[in-house]
């Protein structure tokens, strides 16, 4: 097989160890289902690398039995689904919340998340034959073949998530075998919530009275007001991000994009956890004045994005664009990254601004020898 590096040649990475790389938002923006090899890679810690034939997912169910399932035993024990849905890093766009006050990470720019098909099993299908039954307060604790700082990645999701049914333990990913800067050969997909809750490289999952006391799940992760920074967060009062919220970007024209005057296409995405986007405004003014874009939605796939469109007239000058997403509540987003500024540059979902300038049209048959 290809190296990493080959096959995610396009990205812009981040880091190399741990690896972490995104797309540039016109590739994003090329295909409503994104290609693996323009699919944003988050990781911790190591890329596993796992025998499939060897591979096996350690299930501790309800009834206190351990069992120990084969990559075979997922493909014919349990009915095979396919779900389309968008993930998304909670860190993702937080350049934009960087620009407010210094925070920690990454600086992802509006390219950590990408939508695909992913096939594999009901979660709620394979805890259900393992004894497990809905009810009180009970977590689905994930375990990892990744190491971060000596230990296994390890996150968790209420089993009430767990049982819906857009949640999977995923083999294929539009189609094709994970790749295994995605998980290979299993991973949970846990669609609406933040990537961090979609184990990769499954290792274990076992249900339990409490989320996972691994660090990603009890002290990472975590939502905190303005007021708290490194060293006063409290990870016990910082709020569990899990469902993510609604979000918007421009991915075409580029940032610092120059222009035509005239006509000019605008395209992007719009987001939501859980609610369907109903409406994009678009902005050629800063928010001054509206527009509302176009916009396009896989059928059947409530937790994937929406793509929009629109085309803006655009006067020579200096412009920013923006684009702000209504929700299914008719909820919007906030204006600046200030709003919801947190030391993690967590969430950040304020309107995306893109400045482009336009320069004069050009006139047919101007001057010979002129620059234009
Ligand atoms: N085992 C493991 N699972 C993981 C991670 C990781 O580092 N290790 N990163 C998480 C985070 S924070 C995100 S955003 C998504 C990214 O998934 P992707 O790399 O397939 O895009 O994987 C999640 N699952
Ligand atoms: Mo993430």
């Amino acid at each position: 097989m290809s190296s990493l590096a080959e096959r995610k040649a396009r990205l812009i990475v981040h880091g190399d160890r741990p690896y972490n790389a995104e797309p540039p938002l016109a590739r994003l923006r090329a295909a409503y289902r994104t290609p693996a090899e323009d699919f944003y890679v988050r990781s911790h810690g190591d890329l596993p690398d796992l025998d499939p034939d060897t591979w096996r997912l350690a299930v501790e169910g309800g009834d206190g039995a351990a069992r120990a399932l084969s990559l075979h035993d997922l493909r014919t024990r349990f009915p095979q689904v396919t779900v389309t849905a968008t993930l998304q890093c909670a860190g993702n766009r937080r350049a934009d919340m960087r620009a407010v006050a210094p925070v920690s990470g990454d600086p992802w720019d509006a390219g950590a998340i990408g939508t695909a098909a992913w096939t594999g099993v009901r979660l709620g299908d394979l805890l259900r034959a393992a004894g497990v039954t809905e009810g009180a307060d009970l977590h689905v604790a994930f375990e990892s073949h990744d190491r971060v700082d000596g230990r296994p990645y390890g996150a968790s999701i209420p089993l009430a998530k767990a049982m819906a049914p857009e949640t999977l333990l995923a083999y294929a990913m539009n189609g094709e075998a994970l790749l295994p800067e995605h998980g290979f050969p299993v991973r949970a997909v846990v669609p609406g919530f933040a990537g961090v809750r979609s184990p990769k490289w499954l290792r274990r999952l076992a249900v339990r009275d409490r989320p996972s006391d691994n660090p990603i799940q009890a002290e990472d992760y975590k939502l905190y007001p303005p007021d708290v920074g490194a060293e006063t967060a409290d990870p016990a009062r910082g709020h569990t991000i899990d469902t993510m919220p609604l979000n918007a970007a421009i991915c075409e024209p580029e940032r610092g994009a120059a222009l035509r005057a005239g006509r000019t296409r605008v395209r992007g995405y719009a987001v939501s956890g859980d609610r369907a986007i109903v409406r994009v405004d678009v902005s050629g003014n800063g928010g001054r004045s509206w527009r509302q874009a176009d916009l396009e939605h896989a059928a059947g796939a409530p937790f994937a994005w929406t793509f929009w469109a629109v085309e803006l007239d655009l006067p020579p000058g200096e412009h920013e664009l923006a684009v702000r997403a209504w929700d299914a509540a008719g909820q919007t987003q906030p204006a600046l990254p200030d709003d919801t500024w947190n030391h993690k540059g967590y969430l950040c979902a304020c309107w995306h601004r893109v400045r482009v300038s336009v320069a004069a049209a050009r006139i047919d048959g101007a001057i010979p020898g002129a620059h234009d």
